[in-house]
């Protein structure tokens, strides 16, 4: 049995241009990109490299022409459909000489009927792609008034005008290449009765004994027919592995008679599977030491005159996901209030949060931005190794941000089996949109694909419709200037055709019309509200204010704050030579997008820190600044639950090598702040923070077991002595619950007192002449009623960083193990803060790289590497970073 039948034209094509007014013609390799083909020819060099980008603008600027041939044997009674996913963007296709089709739109699918242009044998297949940016300037001109764009640092103009990724212009975290190409799929399908439009399931209802699957089929019929459809569900490779209802499962099937009528036929099919085995989280996962979902097989089979017997299967989960939005009144906050002992608000507002398998989850995760800026090089190991690295640090949420693109498939398969929760925007972001008769039928088609390609996917928790476009109508002097207009602009495509389209098309999920945004029809100014819906908290980043002002906020659901760092020195090099290994040199301005990022990480480690001492070390210090800042705000608004259900760092990746909010480099390698997520996001955590010149500490349960907890607070002086008597607490919390059990002033004795005040009165000033200080250590150990340990360690300072007399380390590391897999001792003589290695180019994995160090106790740690090696060699490589020696 197979699927539809495809001829695929993949592989090498010819591509034709013109560089500095001279033809050239090369070979391209389709899917693809032409930047790829014309770095892979050497005409254009790479473009991360130094300033390269500005020497590679033209190829945005320019049409490019792509040429093959293939056979083909024309069938009769069969009818030849050319179909293209992710072409990117004007193109024209001519068959034989002949125009065979155009398409306009990279998130649309194009399919035309191309059987008159065929022939028996040899045929030449050619697309026309037409400068994106060109075409762009065109539609401006033809608009009745401005359609104004955020600009960055190196842009394309008009790029919110054209339906391509809005990032190919420029973004304040990567270069503007303006790419094109087919990335996705182009084939020549032949079919005879008709042609398949889509296939999705829901999850109508389910319980413990029994799920109600709702199965969806379009099929356009090319004339009148009756035709048997047979639906399957195959448990077997759920079966595997399973910890609930063993054995006990059943297939499901249904045999459906149609009378199909000419054009879009929609065949729908309910089945019933007993004790179903439902989708689970990656927190979830991790609960039952599970580490992937495994699907249900879904297969629709039916007969086709000519080709036979066609089938499609595709994986199913039983997803109970949804996202829940409710408008609170005083009296339902005090309730949750009343049910929690967290920091709950009493106020009246507008929770946002997810909920799987009946219980809440606290989104934790980060914002997904496009794997890379050159489409070729998006590879499905680039997929597997970003999305694991979420999950490998505790991150069970992720957004797909609407500046880049409806993700291919491997992106939401990997998140439906990782248990990663996607909050899907639609694509547009930081920008005024038209509503031209011409755009809304380009985001109508594009919905009319996208929704039913990726609504089947368990992982899929919400639909947004833009990316900041909402506040973005106070951003630009036209939408000031005459804001009716725009605001009714804005109303009529993310809730007349967007809002609409999606709540047709998938009415099982939430559309949440913007983020942020306070909920539906509700234009209140999300971004400094933070009692509504979701918010994105910039002003420790954008605005400059100190790390104290994430604790001024009480969040719902926070999908995006975030602080930037420098790569490591290994993704340095890979854009700039050593002559230029100082922040302010040329080309790590360059690379630097947001407007005086450099500046403000550098300001701030004066804020924070003693000043680093070289490059190197200025590198660590930045990881280790957004490590605190991120984790400042972690700590806090994880306290909050459930007045607070969610929290999505800005960003987890990259799209080139450079500074940027990522916690992941462009190769992937983990920055400290990826370290320090692992730990803050963990299933049972306990942050420790200060708050009003208190001590606080909380512990957050997000299992579905009641905890047991002990924790030792330990009050130590720089030297490692004790400052201040060990206090231990005992706590119980309950499921699913996150409780406040300690609370204690700082000015512990008058000592501290005085440290408080002084502190006050000088605040940050350099002047400031500091007592020693001291730092808590903090330890917990939690047993479950099942009898799991959980433990978690962390540390506070009485004070910044840099009042406080820490003394000088020498940090030592002790290697053994063999292969891939090494154990690392780390020893100091004294209290040792932001421990972290450095492999020297070496691609690895730490279980921990930002840690504290008592003196006597050793810390043990492993890291395991990509390649095999031996310890030797990793001893070679090791560089140690702590803060006192940086
Ligand atoms: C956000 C995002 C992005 C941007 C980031 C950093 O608000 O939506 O547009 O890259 O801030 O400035």
């Amino acid at each position: 049995m197979k699927n539809t039948k495809r001829l695929s034209l993949h592989g090498e094509w010819k591509l034709f241009g013109k560089k500095d007014g001279k033809s050239i013609e090369l070979s391209a390799k389709i899917p693809g990109d032409f930047h790829s083909a014309l770095i892979e020819n050497k005409i254009i060099p790479e473009p991360f490299y130094g300033f390269n980008e500005q020497n590679v603008l033209w190829v945005g600027k320019s049409d490019w022409t792509i040429e093959r041939t293939f056979e083909y044997k024309i069938t009769d009674g069969t009818q030849a459909i050319l179909e293209l996913t992710e072409a990117d963007t004007f193109f024209t296709v001519f068959i034989n000489g002949k125009k065979a089709g155009s398409g306009k739109n990279q998130f649309a699918r194009h399919r035309f009927n191309v059987s008159s242009f065929l022939k028996d044998g040899t045929n030449t297949i050619k697309i026309l792609f037409e400068s994106a940016e060109k075409k762009a300037a065109e539609i401006a001109e033809t608009l009745p008034y401005p359609v104004p764009y955020m600009k960055y640092d190196v842009y394309s103009p008009n790029r919110n005008l054209v339906r391509k990724c809005q990032c190919h212009g420029g973004w304040d975290w990567g270069p503007c290449l303006m790419v094109s190409g087919i990335y996705g799929n182009i084939d020549l399908l032949t079919v005879s009765d008709g042609i398949e439009e889509s296939f999705n399931y829901s999850v109508l209802s389910c319980s413990k004994k029994e799920a109600i699957i709702k199965i969806e089929f379009e099929y356009n019929a090319f004339i009148a027919c009756k035709k048997d459809f047979t639906f399957k569900i195959d448990d077997s490779f759920a079966n595997e592995n399973l910890t609930e209802n063993k054995n006990s499962r059943q297939t499901a099937n249904a045999k459906i008679t149609v009378d199909l009528q000419k054009g879009t036929n929609k065949i729908t099919a309910e089945l019933k599977l007993k004790n179903p085995v439902t989708w689970k989280t990656s927190g979830e996962l991790k609960e039952l030491n599970l580490t992937k979902n495994k699907p249900y097989k879904l297969t629709v089979e039916y007969e086709d005159s000519k080709t036979g017997t066609l089938c499609h299967t595709k994986n199913l989960y039983i997803s109970t996901l949804k996202a829940v939005s409710i408008k609170e009144d005083a009296k339902s906050n005090a309730q949750s209030q009343a049910n929690s002992k967290s920091e709950a608000n009493l106020q009246p507002g507008r929770s946002l949060y997810f909920e799987n398998n009946n219980r809440r989850i606290f989104a934790k995760g980060s914002n997904w931005i496009p794997a890379d800026a050159i489409p070729s090089k998006m590879t499905e190991e680039r997929y597997k190794n970003l999305l694991e690295s979420a999950v490998n640090a505790n991150h069970n949420c992720i957004r797909v941000w609407g500046g880049g693109i409806y993700e291919k498939d491997i992106f939401y398969e990997l998140c439906d089996e990782l248990g990663l929760i996607v909050w899907q925007d639609c694509m547009f972001a930081c920008s005024t949109y038209p509503v031209t008769d011409d755009f809304f039928a380009e985001v109508t088609r594009e919905l009319e694909y996208q929704i039913p390609r990726l609504k089947s996917h368990a992982c899929i928790g919400l639909w947004c419709g833009n990316n900041e476009n909402f506040g973005a109508l106070g951003w630009f002097k036209e939408s000031n200037q005459n804001r009716d207009r725009y605001i009714i602009d804005y109303d009529r495509l993310y809730n007349g055709l967007i809002g609409t389209k999606i709540k047709q098309l998938d009415s099982s999920r939430l559309y949440w019309p913007s983020s942020p945004c306070s909920g539906p029809d509700d234009f209140a100014d999300n971004w400094h509200s933070d009692n509504m819906g979701d918010m994105h908290y910039w002003s420790v980043w954008h605005e400059r204010k100190s790390f104290d002002a994430y604790l001024s906020i009480r969040p719902r659901f926070v999908s995006e704050f975030g602080y930037e760092s420098f790569p490591s020195l290994d993704c340095i090099k890979s854009f700039a030579k050593e002559s230029d290994f100082n922040f302010t040199s040329p080309v790590m301005e360059y690379h630097q997008r947001s407007p005086s990022g450099n500046s403000i990480i550098i300001e701030n480690f004066s804020r924070y820190f003693r000043f680093p001492n070289g490059f190197e070390n200025m590198i660590y210090l930045s990881q280790v600044q957004q490590a605190v800042a991120i984790k400042t705000a972690v700590d806090w608004w994880r306290s909050l639950n459930p007045h607070c259900m969610g929290t999505l760092i800005w960003q987890l990746n990259d799209v080139w090598p450079g500074p940027s909010w990522s916690s992941l480099e462009y190769s992937g390698k983990w920055k400290l702040l990826h370290y320090e997520s692992r730990k803050f996001f963990e299933n049972v955590y306990m942050p420790l923070f200060v708050k009003d010149g208190k001590l606080n500490a909380v512990i957050c349960n997000d299992t579905a077991e009641s905890l047991e907890v002990t924790a030792e607070f330990h009050f130590l002086n720089f030297d490692g002595t004790e400052h201040a008597k060990t206090i231990t607490k005992t706590v119980k919390t309950g499921a699913d619950q996150t409780v406040q059990f300690l609370k204690l002033e700082m000015d512990l004795e008058q000592e501290l007192k005085a440290i408080d005040e002084s502190l006050k009165a000088n605040s940050c000033s350099n002047n400031f002449s500091s007592p020693d200080g001291f730092f808590v250590y903090a330890t917990m150990k939690a047993l479950s009623s099942s009898g799991k340990e959980y433990t978690c360690t962390n540390t506070v300072w009485s004070d910044v960083y840099k009042h406080c007399n820490y003394k000088k380390a020498t940090v030592q590391a002790e290697i053994s193990g063999k292969d891939r897999t090494f154990e690392i001792t780390l020893t100091s003589d004294v209290p040792a803060f932001f421990v972290s290695l450095d492999m020297n180019g070496i691609e690895g994995i730490f279980s921990d790289n930002i840690l504290t160090l008592l003196p006597n106790t050793p810390a043990k740690i492993t890291f395991k590497t990509k390649k095999e090696l031996s310890p030797d060699e990793l001893k070679k490589a090791l560089k140690i970073f702590d803060l006192s020696n940086c």
